[in-house]
């Protein structure tokens, strides 16, 4: 069976997935099926729309949706395979309590909830209330992130609660609230076919949002596509140019750039003058970067950034994406807005194929920014704003002092408070720090402080797990319903196809069961069904940038292919006020059918919608900002005894991140290596003795791991790379921070390497 097949594009070769051979037609003939559902894929951003294949009501097999906009018909091989994880043998079915003799030992559900009760408020009473907090996850379904931030923050009175989308997004997040004053990826996916020129930085798309590249080669205005990366990864071999910077240096590229553009007169005088502020501070402060310095500190020939200057320039419409080579640095959010400063000050934002354009990660990473209650109060609030938390009391039915007035810690300081003793119990939500976080040895001895770890997953076995005093087994995606949203804004449902196995429960009903066991059960008595939930989401989305009032119902996503926020019931369609809706776009020049004309007629919204097309942002001005700053220094540059600067990030479209769903498909386990490796330039290898292949030791100044060295010249001379997929590589990674944001810089630390 080969889900993979090499296709020649008008562009360049990527991997496509091959829809036929796996599926239907594979099926015994008394297994087929007899009926469809369709579902959103709940692992990357990208939201592709999967049909389950159901017999009686379960389903025994998957396809990609031919009509769903975001894929049309493709998958990448975890979409494919996303069924067969749900059957692994360590799938947690049973609570699981550490026993007096140090064993995690079955137990049941009541004894489960009444020790989770007992313990943390325990914690409670001896320690304040701020001394549990909880970690969670941008992987399950809105209205269980919705339950989980009001039931911890209103019901159980925790202040400090954050998720994995801090390792994640937060620097997007933080650049968009600053530079736009809301949280709002502007674009809609297709602005990558709309594009004449697609700046893409430190995204390898290829690998981490294939279906994405898919859109990227059905592009038929044949665009530039610049790839800047240090790798030369696989996105970066297709591109018409790739800029090999210095890692850590895209900041300087880009004030340099925009110094070149304004030297040259290369830039949308008008969209600057009626749209922003702050143009005329940026331009001094970018005089200061020369291309002579620009070459020298991100080690590109001056002729090469005059290059992307004239192609950006030459562009009509050019689009400029970003992913974790950007926001996984000790300056992440003042390089994104150096990206977002390009698209304003050339007019390209607003109109088909532009934008200044975050990629998200995980299936439900935009749920969870405006719909969590973590670092912002529902529906892009804010904690501190007293106006904010008298206007959810009220929607709510509850106490405004019940709403803390601050968005308590980021997972940072919540590491550094377990540290200080100030937070003694945690609960850990669909995520897996002791893999993921950041710098191990340190992570590992703070997971040992904790007086109460309660760790709730779809597997027993996870690392994190492994550590809890209580498991709480829960079901995933296919076991359970709700809604997600994608990277373009867009939400889509996902539904229960398959029970869970033995007593794993959807987290929603978990999280109700916690209230009833806490004593908080009444205040969440509306919240008895994720559709119920959804219903109380669009309330409180009333009047905000992400307004979803005009989403009727699951059923209407189901038959508009998914919606993008804002959909307000203004632009309804049962409604005749749409076309006051201010985000909706007017498409001015758009050659295809990305237009929210139509909707206004028809009984669906457009399918494609982008924001800011009447060049209104968000800040009381109506303006965006150019916010810039001194590029800082490595933290940790490499040194005589620790001579290679180690990056690290996705290895194969096969692996999610810490593996603990992907490993268990035996499709997906082929499609990857099985053990650690590390990827080292040939000229280093040979300098220092290293024959492909070799066991290597990779060490940091605070950890080491043994890996198999994969000579290879996608990295430069200086630079090793190794996935985060497997559980070594966070204990070389240094526990460093963006000021503004809190999100780690996984992508930049000092190693020495050397054969064992
Ligand atoms: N197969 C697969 N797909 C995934 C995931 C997965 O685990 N597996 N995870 C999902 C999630 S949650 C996320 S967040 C996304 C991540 O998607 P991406 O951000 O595209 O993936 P990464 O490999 O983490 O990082 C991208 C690139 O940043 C480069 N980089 C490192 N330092 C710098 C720098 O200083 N400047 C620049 N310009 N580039 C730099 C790295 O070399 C790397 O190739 O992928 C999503 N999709
Ligand atoms: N060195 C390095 N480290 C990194 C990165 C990097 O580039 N380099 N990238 C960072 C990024 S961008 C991310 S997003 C993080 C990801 O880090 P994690 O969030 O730790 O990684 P996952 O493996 O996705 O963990 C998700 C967990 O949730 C469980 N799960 C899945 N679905 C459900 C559900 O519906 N309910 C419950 N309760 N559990 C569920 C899974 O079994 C799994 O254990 O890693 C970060 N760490
Ligand atoms: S590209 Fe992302 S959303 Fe689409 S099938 Fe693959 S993992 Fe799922
Ligand atoms: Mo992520």
């Amino acid at each position: 069976m080969s889900l993979l097949h090499q296709r020649t594009g008008p562009l360049t070769r990527e991997l496509v997935l091959e829809p036929a051979g796996y599926g239907l037609g594979h099926l015994p003939a008394r297994l087929k099926p007899e009926a469809t559902a369709t579902s959103v894929c709940g692992y990357c951003s990208t939201g592709c729309g999967l049909t389950l294949h159901l017999q009686d009501g379960r389903a025994v097999g998957l396809s990609p949706t031919a009509d769903y906009t975001v894929n049309r018909g493709a998958a990448c091989p975890k979409g494919w395979e996303a069924l067969a994880v749900l059957d692994a043998p360590d799938r947690a079915t049973m609570p699981l309590l550490r026993s007096a003799a140090g064993r995690l030992e079955p137990v049941d559900w009541p004894t489960a909830l009444a020790t989770f009760t007992s313990r943390f408020k325990a914690i409670q009473e001896r320690h304040g209330r701020e001394a549990v907090a909880f970690l969670s996850t941008g992987q399950m379904p809105t209205e269980e992130m919705a339950l989980l931030g009001a039931l911890a923050k209103f019901g159980m009175g925790l202040r400090h609660g954050d998720g994995n989308t801090r390792q994640c997004m937060a620097t997007a997040v933080v650049a968009y609230k600053q530079s736009f004053g809301f949280d709002a990826p502007p674009y809609t996916y297709a602005d990558l076919e709309e594009s004449d020129c697609i700046v893409l930085v430190g995204s390898n798309l290829c690998i981490a949002h294939p279906i994405l590249w898919e859109r990227v080669l059905r592009n038929p205005h044949r665009p530039a596509i610049i790839v800047v990366e240090p790798r030369r990864t696989e996105t970066a071999m297709q591109a018409t140019l790739h800029l090999p910077l210095a890692p850590k240096s895209d900041q300087t590229l880009f004030y340099g750039l925009a110094r070149t553009l304004i030297e040259n007169g290369w830039i949308d005088r008008r969209f600057i003058d009626a749209h922003t502020s702050g143009f005329p501070e940026f331009a001094a402060f970018v005089a200061g970067f020369p291309l002579e310095r620009v070459a020298a500190e991100t080690g590109l020939a001056a002729e090469t950034i005059e290059r992307v200057a004239r192609l950006v320039h030459a562009g009509r419409r050019v689009s400029f994406w970003w992913t974790m080579g950007v926001n996984q640095s000790h300056q992440g959010v003042r390089t994104a807005q150096a990206i977002i400063n390009l698209a304003l000050m050339t007019g390209n934002i607003g109109r088909p194929g532009t934008g200044a354009n975050s990629i998200t990660g995980q299936a439900n990473a935009m749920g969870s920014r405006m719909f969590s209650n973590t670092t912002c109060l529902f529906a892009g609030r804010d904690f501190a704003s007293e106006q904010h938390r008298g206007e959810v009391a009220e929607i709510l039915h509850i106490d405004a002092a019940r709403i803390p007035d601050d968005a308590g810690w980021s997972y940072s300081e919540i590491m550094e408070g377990i540290l200080r003793g100030k937070i003694k119990g945690l609960w850990v939500i669909g995520t897996n720090p002791a893999h993921s976080w950041i710098n191990q040895n340190q992570c590992r001895d703070v997971l040992d402080r904790l007086e109460f770890l309660v760790v709730q997953d779809m597997y027993a076995t996870t690392e994190t797990a492994q550590a809890a005093d209580l498991v709480l087994p829960a079901a995933g995606w296919g076991e359970k319903e709700g809604t997600f949203i994608n990277s373009e804004r867009r939400l889509g449902v996902i539904r229960k196809a398959r029970a869970a196995p033995g007593q794993a429960l959807a987290d929603f009903s978990i999280l109700r069961l916690i209230a009833e066991a806490w004593g908080c059960g009444e205040m969440f008595a509306d919240w008895n069904s994720p559709a119920a939930v959804f219903q109380i989401l669009k309330r409180l989305s009333a009047g905000q940038p992400c307004d979803i009032t005009g989403i009727e119902d699951y059923a209407m996503l189901d038959r508009c292919g998914g919606i993008q926020w804002p959909f307000s019931v203004k632009a309804s369609p049962f409604s005749r006020d749409s076309l006051e809706e201010r985000s909706l776009q007017r498409s001015g020049d758009s050659d295809r059918s990305s237009e929210i004309g139509a909707s206004e007629v028809c009984d669906a919204p457009a399918s494609e919608r982008r924001l800011f097309a009447d060049g209104r942002f968000y800040h009381n001005d109506g303006k965006a900002r150019f916010l810039f700053e001194q590029p800082r220094p490595l933290p940790e540059p490499p040194v005589a005894a620790y001579p290679f600067l180690l990056l690290t990030g996705r290895g194969t479209v096969a692996q999610w991140h810490t593996q603990t769903r992907t490993c268990k498909s035996p499709v997906l386990r082929k499609l990857a290596p099985a053990h650690v490796y590390v990827e080292l330039n040939p000229t280093d290898a040979r300098a220092l003795g290293i024959a492909p292949h070799a066991r290597v030791v990779v060490e940091s100044q605070r950890g080491r791991l043994e890996a198999c060295a994969v000579l290879t010249n996608t990295v430069q001379p200086g630079q090793v790379f190794i996935p985060m997929h497997y559980e070594e590589t966070n204990r070389l990674t240094d526990a460093v921070f963006d000021p503004y944001s809190k999100q780690p810089a996984y992508k930049a630390c000092a190693v020495r390497v050397r054969g064992v």
